[in-house]
């Protein structure tokens, strides 16, 4: 198995600072090393161009902010990660605010008529200009790769949709906005709430994303925001939510994901070490990507 790291220091798709630094935070927690360990061969690729957030002045297109640059930088990492696929390596994405897994999907996607969608978030993220409360893209990329929203972000790499509803899997949601449940409603979409996971628990939950994707498509990409996890345990993130995924069930999650085999390209996203607290948030996604990638088995 061969890993290519993208990192991708976007803090654009929402406006607090520092998610940004989102990647150095988990190279520095470790990544290569812990990934390294596992005998796995790994390129770790450095970061997509993204504008300074210093040196930038805040645009608002009608209700979206910093549309143009989120749009570019996700066409950038969307051929990157179009490139790792057919070179048969497995894109590793650290973001960065969530607008990035616009990019992500974009390259992806385009290898497989049915990709699958791990969304592992407090968030739908299932929000159109129109619905969106906020105006922050990191609110939208679900929608987006649906094919609904903006059209600037929905033609990124040229062609949309990239996800089918029915081939997408939300794990750990507990604050979705009102168009984001009627979106939910409307497509179908399969969501394990907070309600979900206490009453089945995150073995059954797991069982039933494993053999339903497995059934319904030709590869999967998990997109992983921390604050899916509890902010007690993952508090470097911008958007915190009460009542979250603990340590425990998160890396059973991605312990059965190891077993399974049915990923083909993963992103670890919202990591801001200006919020957290020395490290622990980035030092959690490395224990989790440890799990992801087999450290049980090995
Ligand atoms: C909110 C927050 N639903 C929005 N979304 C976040 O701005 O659209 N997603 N934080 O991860
Ligand atoms: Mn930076
Ligand atoms: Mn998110
Ligand atoms: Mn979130």
């Amino acid at each position: 198995q061969s890993i290519s790291i993208i990192g991708v220091p976007m803090d654009l798709g929402q406006n607090r600072r520092g998610v940004d630094m989102g990647p150095s935070a988990i190279r520095y927690a470790g990544i290569i090393e812990r990934l390294e360990n596992l005998k796995i061969h790994i390129a770790d690729l450095d970061d997509v161009p993204v504008s300074r957030p210093d040196t930038r002045k805040e645009v608002k297109d009608g209700h979206l902010l910093n549309l143009q640059q989120v749009a570019d930088s996700n066409w950038k990492l969307a051929e990157m990660v179009d490139q790792e696929i057919t070179k048969n390596r497995f894109p590793l994405v650290l973001g960065g605010d969530h607008s990035i897994a616009i990019g992500s999907l974009a390259g992806a996607a385009k290898h497989n008529d049915n990709l699958g969608v791990i969304w592992y978030d407090a968030h739908g993220d299932l929000n159109t200009v129109d619905t969106s409360p906020s105006g922050n893209i990191h609110g939208m990329p679900l929608a987006v790769s649906l094919g609904i929203g903006e059209e600037k972000l929905t033609s990124i790499f040229g062609y949309t949709p990239k996800v089918k509803p029915e081939n997408i899997v939300i794990i750990g949601a507990r604050s979705l906005d009102p168009g984001e449940k009627e979106l939910i409603r409307d497509k179908g979409i399969t969501v394990y709430s907070m309600h979900e996971i206490d009453r089945l628990g995150m073995s059954q939950v797991m069982n039933n994303t494993i053999s339903y994707l497995r059934e319904q498509t030709d590869g999967v990409h998990l997109s992983l925001d921390l604050d899916g996890l509890d902010p007690e345990e993952a508090p470097g993130v911008g958007t915190p939510v009460i009542g979250g995924l603990t340590y425990r069930e998160s890396h059973l999650a991605m312990e059965m994901l190891a077993e399974a085999d049915i990923l083909t390209s993963a992103e670890f996203v919202e990591v801001n070490p200006i919020l957290d607290d020395q490290n622990k948030t980035a030092t959690m996604a490395v224990g989790l990507m440890g799990s992801l990638f087999g450290e049980k088995l090995k």
